[in-house]
């Protein structure tokens, strides 16, 4: 298939793009390096440098021959979407092209104003660009967990059946997220939806945890193939940020009691995830959703885990709380269904000691670029 990644520089963009092309598939990766910007403007650079996408594509053609294509642009700008799905005419996207942290959406105004007009606008961009160019293309767009919220009740796979004074119908199930960013989220759902049933847009609507890990089959343990590691308060996600504090010899920041309880996944899975996707697409007026993590662990429960794998390491792993900076629930319900992608043939990499080991290995290797003003900036919700 002719596959285009947007935000093809990010977390996920890049190992989606390696693993995409080594299955055969045809592959442009489109960004415009804000993520890298934001990173530099709020002191979070990740823990070692990660080449441009020029140089990594030269890096993967060189290391598995394979070729992956570049475009540098802001798909905020519909000149440019209109050249490059114009031009490319995929039969699949992945739209990653969004401001991904939580952190960074409830920062000020202006990050605030940034997280919503640059989520919104790629994914207004992103539909008209299919509907113009390519209107059979299977648009897979990254969700979150985060925008069910945790709610009392169990979270069904993106819909619930309501019976209400006798009669029943089918809605997406209720939203409540917990930042700007999460919301922006549950405002991009609601616009597919809105054109998958005016146009008949085929869609799938993958809400996904938070993810973990580097190291994925086609970096090879290579770390020049390796996406960014980012562990600084706004940029860095929950186990990836313990990871880096163990090796820094910094206590595991806990956000207040730390009973919130998430489903989170292996890098590894998100890659066999939005294959299946890709490969298994969603049907013409279809919005398809799936909840995409493997297993669920409460915020305590990855610091203990953390902290038992880097002892056995010989590091010296301390777990501290620290009032939330965030407004959450730190004791909840929480018992979402995620039965879609395991039907589709998911086989999951849990997080294993090995798996933790295996991360904290990687952050060994670059110890001496930890800078610990990173883990602590005092973003608050308030
Ligand atoms: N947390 C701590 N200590 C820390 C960092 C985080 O206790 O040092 C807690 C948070 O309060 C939260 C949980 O860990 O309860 C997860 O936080 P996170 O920063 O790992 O993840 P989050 O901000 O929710 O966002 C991340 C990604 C986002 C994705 C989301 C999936 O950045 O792009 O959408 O995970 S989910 O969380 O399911 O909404």
């Amino acid at each position: 298939m002719k596959i285009l990644i947007l935000g093809g520089d990010g977390y996920l963009g890049w190992p989606t793009a390696m693993h995409l092309s080594k299955a055969g598939h045809d592959v442009l990766v489109v960004d415009n390096y804000l993520r890298r910007e934001l990173c530099r403007e709020t002191s979070g650079e990740p823990l070692f440098d990660v080449p441009n996408l020029a140089d990594r594509a030269i890096l993967w053609k060189e290391t598995s021959g394979v070729s992956i294509q570049v475009a540098i642009g802001d798909l905020n700008d519909w000149s440019f979407v209109s050249e490059v799905f114009g031009s490319f005419q995929p039969n699949a996207l992945i739209h990653y092209a969004e401001q991904p942290a939580a952190p960074y959406s409830m920062l000020n105004r202006r990050a605030a104003a940034l997280t919503l007009h640059n989520n919104l606008g790629v994914t207004f961009n992103v539909i008209y660009g299919v509907r113009e160019f390519c209107p059979e293309c299977h648009i897979v767009k990254l969700g979150t967990m985060g925008e069910y919220g945790t709610p009392n009740i169990d979270i069904e796979e993106g819909w619930l059946e309501i019976e209400h004074k006798g009669r029943k119908d089918r809605f997406l199930f209720p939203r409540q997220a917990g930042s700007l960013y999460h919301t922006t989220k549950v405002m991009d759902t609601d616009m597919l939806w809105f054109y998958v049933r005016m146009w008949g847009l085929r869609v799938t609507d993958l809400m996904q945890g938070p993810v973990y890990g580097l190291e994925t089959e086609e970096t090879g343990g290579d770390v020049r193939l390796y996406s960014f590691l980012n562990y600084d308060e706004i940029f860095g996600t929950v186990v990836n940020r313990f990871s880096v504090q163990a090796v820094a010899g910094y206590p595991l920041t806990v956000y207040g009691r730390g009973g919130q309880t998430r489903g989170y996944l292996n890098i590894k899975d998100t890659l066999n995830c939005i294959r299946l996707a890709v490969e298994n697409p969603a049907n013409l007026g279809e919005l398809r959703v799936f909840n995409q993590f493997t297993e669920t662990f409460s915020v305590l429960e990855l610091a203990e885990k953390v902290q038992k794998v880097g002892n056995a390491l010989g590091l010296n792993v301390q777990v501290d709380s620290i009032p939330n900076p965030r407004k959450e629930m730190e004791e909840h319900y929480y018992n979402p269904v995620h039965t879609g992608l395991i039907d589709l043939g998911l086989q999951p990499n849990f997080l294993t000691d090995d798996v933790v080991a295996g991360i904290l290995e990687t952050v060994i290797q670059f110890k001496d670029r930890i800078d610990k003003r990173k883990f602590v900036k005092h973003i608050t919700w308030k």
